[in-house]
């Protein structure tokens, strides 16, 4: 074989084993799928990386899979990754149905910016089990935040109020209530989370205020529902993704900055007080694809 065949032997090869296929779009289509994107998402994704892919001439695997990282993060990109809290006090509301994380991200978060210098309280608005005031109780411990506190069955907007009223009083820098969990489903719960955070408004009505919803990574496509709902209700600026240190990749938060504009701020990686990591969508993007 001449000079010139070879090359041109060489160059064939290279076209048709850098040239994708339809199965190397199924298994990235369904690794999404398995992630919890939901199928529609995991499908738009797909349709458009496959335009991407035509228009821009792409070839390789690995650079066809970076087209999609970057479809990924760009839905991701959807608002500050920071916490705004730029008035004193500022406040974060944390709200989500029962058992995702609430109060251990609470803990977390005050122990974070207690580090950083800020002076955080605590609010006990989860007023259902006494044991949940005692939960938060620990978590101020490690922390060094303070706590307020009332009796189990109190009404949880007083409990607010009161948690308002000394923060205004001990110069406190962040108030992080937390609240019961609540199905997004039960109305009068929702009702009570309204009130919450007009309570919010009247009292400090100049405050930066944070509205995170709480999510469990491994709740599937049921976490785009509640994230609706609790936005309706409450408002969100944000998502905690909790219990990102197992199995589930969490890819509802796609959806979820898709359709609602709502960005993650941070994830939760296991139960102990420094396992809470600011999100970072090159890093989870990676490991989604
Ligand atoms: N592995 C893991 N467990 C977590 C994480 N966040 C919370 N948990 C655990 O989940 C359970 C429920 O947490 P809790 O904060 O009480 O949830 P809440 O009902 O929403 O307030 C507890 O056993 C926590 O230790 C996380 O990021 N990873
Ligand atoms: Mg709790």
């Amino acid at each position: 074989m001449g000079l010139f065949s070879k090359i041109k032997k060489i160059w064939y090869d290279s076209i048709i084993w850098e040239t994708v296929d339809d199965d190397f779009y199924d298994a990235l289509e369904e690794s999404l799928i398995m992630a919890d994107l939901g199928a529609t998402l995991a499908a738009d994704c797909i349709k458009r990386l496959r335009d991407e892919v035509y228009d821009k001439s792409l070839q390789g695997e690995q650079n066809v899979k970076q087209a999609l990282r970057d479809i990924l993060k760009e839905k991701l990109n959807v608002g500050d990754t920071a916490l705004t809290l730029e008035t004193k006090p500022s406040v974060i509301l944390v709200i989500g149905v029962n058992g995702v994380g609430k109060t251990t991200s609470i803990g977390k978060m005050g122990a974070r910016l207690q580090r950083s210098g800020k002076k955080v309280l605590f609010c006990a608005a989860d007023t259902f089990r006494a044991a949940a005031a005692d939960q938060l109780e620990i978590w101020a411990q490690r922390s060094g935040a303070e706590i307020v506190r009332q009796h189990e069955g109190a009404d949880p907007g007083s409990v607010l109020f009161d948690g308002i009223v000394a923060a205004k009083a001990r110069g406190t820098d962040v108030v992080i209530c937390d609240t019961a969990g609540r199905l997004h489903n039960k109305q009068n719960l929702m009702n009570e989370l309204q009130k919450i955070r007009k309570i919010i408004d009247r009292e400090l009505p100049d405050a930066s205020v944070e509205t995170l919803l709480v999510l469990d990574a491994t709740t599937g496509q049921n976490g785009l529902i509640q994230a609706k709902t609790f936005k309706e209700t409450a408002g969100l600026s944000g998502i905690v993704l909790t219990k990102m240190d197992g199995t589930a990749k969490g890819g509802i938060c796609v959806a979820i900055a898709d359709e609602l504009k709502v960005p993650v701020k941070f994830i939760g990686l296991g139960e102990a007080i420094d396992d809470l990591e600011i999100f970072d969508a090159d890093a989870y993007v990676n490991a989604l694809v």
